[in-house]
């Protein structure tokens, strides 16, 4: 059975306890993982916080820091079949998508390693004539990183690229549903060479670990990836060091697809829009609202592709959606289609766990429009189900994308231009997709409106959220200062 450690202050150790992890496919116990403890965590966040003030790391220019950031884009690329393997092994997300995925991870640290000694202070054009003011950009400190089970290579990039261009420590969290690939990775920051407690990596659960990082006093910010209902937690936590938050926390996107769109490529994006990661996305396109009278044709094509995916194992190239990561989101997806089935929804496809190991659930379909109530609408699944919705006019159209506490992304498909314009500036979503959906982009910032969190990753602003500035006034007149209670 395999082994895997955390990583404090530059060394691998066992933690004081350890958990099984099962394989998603299988549901079998394949690897054990190290359980850190409030302890554990109080010795990473205390060597982050030794490590800040470190001449070695606070010291580093922001060159330099730029150039270990480049060096890991490149360790990442040459490890890429291992990380994408192991990913794929404790979180059954399939093989087709963990390699492609962990080829981008790369190219995010490219991008953070190019912004490294680009973020830039400023210089105040200041209303008095004998001083000289200015803003310095500073890293805002120990950074907290906590992600969840799905992508978790990827969203941990899109947390340490920033936070370590802008010259933060960081505390990464595994979840600790797949922590693999993360522990795995940790051996790649070590062969970077980051000096020792820039980076540490831990896993264990939410209630000891998560609890014990996110009210740590020596914590600085808070960069968050995961459900509501963990977030509260959390900013609550924060009140305890009143550290600064950056949450993103999925959604339930709409997907509009109006009656003058190419109907094939708005099928072919919707399937991957809910379907890709087994629906295990913060992005999923998970209600489609659909035009009245495209909707059976649409529905039609939508079913017959479908039925049609691949299921399989994960680390079969040919499978296009394998199992769910674990058999608690399993239950969470059965218990929302069958209480959806009891409200009146109609099932078009799927809607069944799979009578096979491991934790898979069928490709679904759920016609809602009779019941725009029914709990598959309102509740976030993170799993393969598609809701349902129509609607007449472009109002209607509106008023259903918006019906939500969520605001990730939107999707919009028209050949109208005009339409799609307006569509942009009414949609409350932190992305909105035009005729595609699911593209992302280091240079792109990405983060969400409303319950979907706030915050954003990717892009420079991201990296800004990991500083803060200090203003430097110095006088340049040699006369004496003569009235002490007159400041000027
Ligand atoms: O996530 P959690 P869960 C949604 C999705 C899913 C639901 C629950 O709908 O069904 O959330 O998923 C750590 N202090 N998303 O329960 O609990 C935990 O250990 C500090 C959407 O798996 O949010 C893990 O590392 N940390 C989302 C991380 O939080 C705590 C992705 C995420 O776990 C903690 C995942 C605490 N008190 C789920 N409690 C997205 N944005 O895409 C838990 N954690």
């Amino acid at each position: 059975m395999q082994q895997f450690k955390c990583y404090v202050d530059g060394v691998f150790e066992e933690g004081s306890a350890r958990f099984e992890s099962l394989d998603p496919a299988s549901g079998k116990v394949w690897a054990m993982m190290p359980r850190a403890s409030a302890s554990d965590v109080d010795r990473a966040v205390k060597a982050a916080n030794r490590a800040f003030l470190s001449p070695e790391w606070a010291d580093l220019n922001a060159t330099r820091r730029g150039k270990l950031l480049a060096r890991l884009a490149d360790l990442i690329e040459e490890h890429s079949g291992q990380l994408a393997e192991l990913e794929t092994r404790d979180t059954g997300k399939i093989i087709r998508e963990t390699s492609a995925q962990i080829a981008y991870v790369a190219d995010y640290y490219r991008y953070y390693a190019g912004l490294a000694d680009k973020i830039e202070g400023a210089h105040l054009p200041i209303d008095k004539p004998d001083m000289d003011v200015w803003l310095r950009r500073e890293p805002v400190g120990v950074v907290a990183a906590i992600v969840p089970w799905n992508s978790q290579l990827f969203l941990a990039a899109v947390k340490l690229g920033p936070a370590l261009a802008a010259g933060c420590t960081v505390v990464l969290k595994a979840s600790e549903d797949g922590p693999a690939p993360l522990l795995k990775f940790a051996e790649i920051i070590h062969q970077a060479g980051f000096p020792a407690g820039v980076v540490n990596i831990v896993t264990g659960f939410g209630a000891d670990c998560g609890q014990a990082l996110t009210q740590h006093p020596d914590v600085h910010h808070i960069a968050f990836t995961g459900g509501p209902e963990t977030a509260r937690h959390i900013v609550r936590n924060s009140a305890e060091n009143l550290a600064t938050t950056s949450l993103e926390l999925g959604g339930k996107s709409p997907f509009i697809v109006f009656d003058d769109a190419d109907i094939e490529s708005a099928a072919n994006a919707q399937v991957s829009g809910i379907f890709a990661a087994a629906g295990q996305s913060c992005v999923a396109g998970s209600r489609l609202l659909i035009a009245k009278g495209i909707k059976d044709r649409f529905l039609a094509r939508l079913k017959e592709k479908a039925e049609k995916i691949t299921i399989g194992l994960p680390d079969d190239m040919g499978t296009e959606v394998g199992p769910l990561c674990t058999q608690r989101q399993l239950d969470h997806i059965r218990t929302i289609v069958g209480k959806s089935c009891e409200q009146g929804a109609r099932l078009v496809t799927g809607g069944v766990a799979l009578e096979r190991p491991g934790f898979y659930y069928a490709p679904t379909i759920l016609d809602c429009s009779e019941v725009p109530e029914a709990a598959s609408v309102t509740n976030e699944l993170f799993g393969p189900v598609l809701s349902v919705l129509s609607f007449e006019t472009e109002e209607e159209a509106l008023r259903l994308a918006n019906g939500t506490a969520f605001g990730l992304a939107a999707g919009v498909f028209t050949q109208n231009l005009t339409r799609a314009h307006r569509m942009i500036r009414k949609l409350q979503a932190g992305v909105v997709w035009v005729n595609t959906y699911r593209a992302v982009s280091p240079i792109a910032a990405f983060g969400g409106y409303g319950l979907s969190g706030h915050g954003r990753e990717g892009g420079l602003q991201a990296a800004l959220d990991y500083t803060t500035t200090k203003t430097v006034w110095l006088r340049t007149s040699d006369e004496p200062i003569h009235d002490p209670f007159v400041m000027r």
